[in-house]
């Protein structure tokens, strides 16, 4: 039976959820315009105020946050409520420029572990799991964010944090961890190392996984799965919006729901701003309903999916959101053809290649190239040059039918591409375009 950790929120009526989004709104757009000028002068420029507000209809009315809006504000410009009511920050790694720093009131924190704890609860938590969380703990937000779901639930919580993986997988194995909480690319890690360590699935107790943090497809879930033995369930976030649970995997696992009664979500065509209907792919825009400190209003998260009110079997009745493919950001433009890292990673795990590959793109006498380096695992390793020219030509053969280009592929030797802790560093991009 489907257990909830909040059934009469998760599991309320559409009617209801509406009723909370609209109240919720018109009470967070007049907090933002009373406490953060930032705010007040983009709505004055669009020609709006609070009275214009009333319902989620009125949404649009509103001008969009961008990542740019965060840092021209950064550190304070977005606060909304004095720092003496603030209990901690939370940051992002800020490899694509300025860091951004989120701010949290007691409340926000209580809300956003309420949030994590549904996540826990729908992969089959219950008070009687010991919960390993192998996310980076510190200003990254998955650590923090996993750490407070658990305690809600009241699992026995083991902050292990993410790195020494040998000792990852001891805690694993002699404090019974039932739920591990990690990067989808640590937690395929983890399991690579146990295999290595003569270790099988059967030998440890986890029945069940909590990985986001970053995009992968469903033949890395089923990897994953297999090399853990457990049930392995997505989980999104992003630290301006508080970090994960912003939506999250129920036993369906066909998409995750989103905690509409703290985050309204909309889809937009990234290029025009238009807002798309349900079920077009575009990019996702958030208003948080429910922040004190750092509420951001529609803001545009660059990643893309669709979103689903198809009911849910497990009785959900929040929105479902399908896995990010990546960022809008993160697509390559290779020769004119849009190209995801996702697309290339299904193609690698199709024809049985582990997640362990590099992108690497350049620009030649102006032409665009695209190399995949892919490592073979040590089973398929093998130094004659004839089987490896063969594989090499069934991939680009694979990879020019999913994308469209051809790429050039090398198989490279096992445990020659660099692990990865937390978020995994897929492409390098040398163009200097
Ligand atoms: O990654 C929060 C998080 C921690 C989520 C742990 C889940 C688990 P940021 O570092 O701010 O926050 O990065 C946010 O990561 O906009 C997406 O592009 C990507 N992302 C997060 N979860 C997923 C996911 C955390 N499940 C950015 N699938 C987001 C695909 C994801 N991409």
């Amino acid at each position: 039976m489907e257990r909830y950790y909040q059934p009469e929120i998760e599991t309320a009526s559409r009617e209801q959820i509406k009723a909370w989004q609209d109240e919720r709104l018109v009470k967070q757009v007049r907090h933002v315009w009373d406490n953060v000028p930032y705010y007040r002068k983009k709505m004055e420029e669009k020609g709006v105020t609070p009275d214009d507000i009333k319902s989620t209809e009125d949404l649009p009315k509103l001008p969009f946050l961008s990542k740019a809006d965060l840092r021209d504000a950064y550190p304070y410009g977005l606060l909304a409520v004095p720092l003496k009511d603030c209990v901690r920050i939370q940051s992002t790694s800020g490899t694509t420029g300025k860091r951004v720093v989120a701010f949290y009131t007691q409340h926000d924190i209580d809300l956003w572990d309420d949030c994590c704890a549904r996540a826990i609860v729908a992969a089959g938590g219950t008070n009687e799991d010991v919960c390993q969380v192998s996310y980076g703990y510190g200003l990254f937000t998955g650590g923090p964010g996993l750490n407070g779901g658990s305690h809600k639930v009241g699992c026995l919580t083991i902050p292990t944090s993410s790195g020494n993986t040998e000792r990852q997988i001891m805690f694993i194995k002699d404090l019974s961890a039932t739920i591990l909480c990690c990067t989808p690319s640590y937690a395929a890690y983890i399991g690579e190392t146990m295999k290595e360590m003569g270790m099988t699935p059967e030998q440890i107790p986890l029945k069940a996984g909590i990985f986001g943090a970053e995009a992968w497809s469903e033949e890395m879930r089923q990897d994953i799965q297999n090399t853990l033995g457990i049930k392995a369930y997505d989980i999104y976030g992003l630290t301006e919006l508080s970090g994960p649970g912003v939506s999250f995997e129920c036993s369906a696992q066909t998409g995750m729901h989103i905690n509409e009664d703290h985050f309204i979500a909309e889809i937009i065509d990234p290029d025009t701003g238009e807002v798309l209907p349900e079920g077009c792919q575009g990019e996702l825009v958030f208003t948080s309903i429910t922040k004190q400190a750092f509420p951001l209003l529609r803001y545009r998260t660059r990643d893309i999916c669709v979103l689903t009110r198809e009911p849910c079997p497990c009785g959900r009745t929040h929105v479902k959101m399908t896995k990010p493919r990546g960022r809008s950001d993160d697509m390559l433009i290779i020769r004119g053809v849009n190209v995801f890292p996702s697309q290339i990673e299904t193609v690698l795990l199709n024809h049985g290649y582990p997640a362990n590959y590099q992108i690497i793109v350049d620009r030649v006498n102006h032409t665009d190239t695209l190399d995949v380096h892919v490592e073979m695992t040590p089973e398929m390793f093998t130094d004659n040059m004839g089987e490896i020219t063969r594989r090499q030509k069934e991939l680009v053969d694979g990879l020019r039918s999913m994308l469209g280009l051809t790429a050039k592929v090398t198989l490279v030797a096992p445990k020659s591409i660099v692990r990865s802790e937390g978020k995994a560093v897929r492409v390098i991009d040398k163009r200097k375009i």
